[in-house]
């Protein structure tokens, strides 16, 4: 058995944060919560700054000359800034908040999908995304006649790049649409090379980061992504609050999406003229708690290090998967660890996924089973459903060590 690699963080005092962390499963076991790429826990920090907003300054932002309002707009505004400085990004014009990743996406589709692209026009996704960067497609190809296609995945859970240079180079690809990070294989792609060859060939990228932006720096200018779209629950936020970052000049030229109040510049009877971005893109009244505690997320990730958070997931991802390789009958998907963040989604031969999880959640365990709302990959994979460990920054190796018992567990039950 390999020996547990040094944390490159005081990690103690990391999970000392996190007080969910620190509880009993089933009142019987320590919970060793190996599901943060479906949604992270959140530390003290994130939730007291909701709970000092709605105890001092509760008000709604951009609207009030009052103090409680003018407080609150400042603070909203301010992890706008936040958000700008923690991927790079040139201006704070060319940072929305959504609701989500997936928010994102449909936004991106029905303003600049909408307006600019024509029947026949290709969008070309992959056969890893999760349904939020296929969907909104396919529902867009319906309503205008553009033709959604998929770049292949080569047997080691990794995309086929010659494939995808070949489709650039034979059908009018007006967008490549791609994650950053699979939420199934844990592959990382090669975005910022995929976006110098989307660019040659006259389209623009967009990035899913909903897996990418709680574990890696970001830099938008770097890849050069068109668009970028992430969550604030998958990096120790809230949930009901994410980012779309988009170019300025392309955000510029697109129509808003939702209509409503702090979106427009005049309304009369007859018309209407729209505000200055990002407020375009930002009908109604935000989620302003969720901002802020995303605010706090992003000064709590940054205070650590996002190269750090990184290079210690690096570290756990090889340690994963060498000890889940010592365990026979269970099979990994994705590639080798350098290629991969810390997420192994498994099957265990002769079990069902589900049953899998639910017995490791008598273990204290926490995991996700099913298609992970990638169910083309599933398929692609040929499995209808595996088990999901997936891990963040709080987890430790002794955690690993206490998956690969439960799983020699979970056979026996099973046998
Ligand atoms: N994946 C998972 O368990 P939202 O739900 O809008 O915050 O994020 C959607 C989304 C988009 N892209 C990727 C790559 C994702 O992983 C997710 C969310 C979770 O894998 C919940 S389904």
């Amino acid at each position: 058995m390999i020996t547990h690699p040094t944390y490159i963080y005081d990690i103690a005092a990391i999970r000392e944060d996190f007080p969910i962390l620190h509880q009993y499963h089933h009142d019987a076991v320590p919970l060793i919560y190996l599901d943060s790429a479906a949604s992270s826990q959140k530390p003290y920090q994130v939730i007291e700054a909701i709970q000092h907003y709605y105890q001092t300054y509760n008000a709604n932002v951009h609207r009030g000359i009052h103090k409680l309002s003018e407080e609150a707009t400042q603070a909203y505004e301010g992890v706008r800034k936040k958000v700008r400085n923690f991927i790079n990004a040139g201006s704070r014009r060319e940072i929305i908040f959504t609701r989500g990743t997936t928010e994102g996406t449909n936004l991106v589709a029905q303003t600049w999908g909408r307006n600019f692209l024509k029947p026949g026009d290709v969008i070309l996704s992959t056969v890893m995304e999760h349904h939020a960067n296929i969907v909104p497609w396919q529902l867009l190809s319906e309503q205008i006649g553009v033709k959604v296609m998929y770049i292949p995945i080569l047997p080691n859970g990794t995309l086929d790049l010659a494939a995808y240079e070949r489709i650039l180079r034979e059908n009018p690809v007006k967008l490549v649409t791609v994650a950053h990070v699979s939420n199934v294989l844990g592959t990382i792609n090669p975005v910022a090379d995929m976006a110098v060859k989307a660019h040659d060939a006259g389209a623009l990228i967009l990035v899913d980061a909903a897996q990418s932006a709680p574990h890696l720096p970001l830099d938008v200018q770097a890849i050069d992504a068109d668009f970028l779209v992430f969550s604030s629950h998958k990096m120790v936020g809230p949930t009901g609050i994410g980012v779309l970052y988009g170019k300025r000049d392309i955000l510029e030229k697109m129509p808003p999406w939702m209509g409503g109040g702090d979106m427009i510049a005049t309304v009369t009877l007859e018309g209407s003229t729209w505000n200055d971005l990002p407020y375009k893109f930002e009908a109604g009244t935000p989620s302003i708690a969720e901002a802020i505690g995303f605010g706090a997320a992003i000064d709590y990730l940054s205070a650590i290090g996002m190269d750090k958070i990184h290079a210690q997931e690096q570290q756990m991802t090889a340690y994963l998967l060498e000890r889940l390789s010592e365990v026979p009958g269970v099979t990994v998907f994705g590639p080798e660890a350098d290629k991969k963040s810390a997420v192994a989604a498994f099957v265990v031969e002769g079990a069902h996924a589900h049953d899998v999880a639910q017995l490791l959640d008598a273990e204290g365990i926490a995991v996700r089973a099913g298609h992970h709302c990638a169910m083309p990959l599933h398929t692609e994979l040929g499995v209808s459903a595996t088990s999901r460990a997936s891990f963040y920054l709080y987890n430790t190796y002794d955690e690993v060590d206490v998956l690969i018992e439960a799983l020699y567990t979970v056979q026996r039950t099973l046998r």
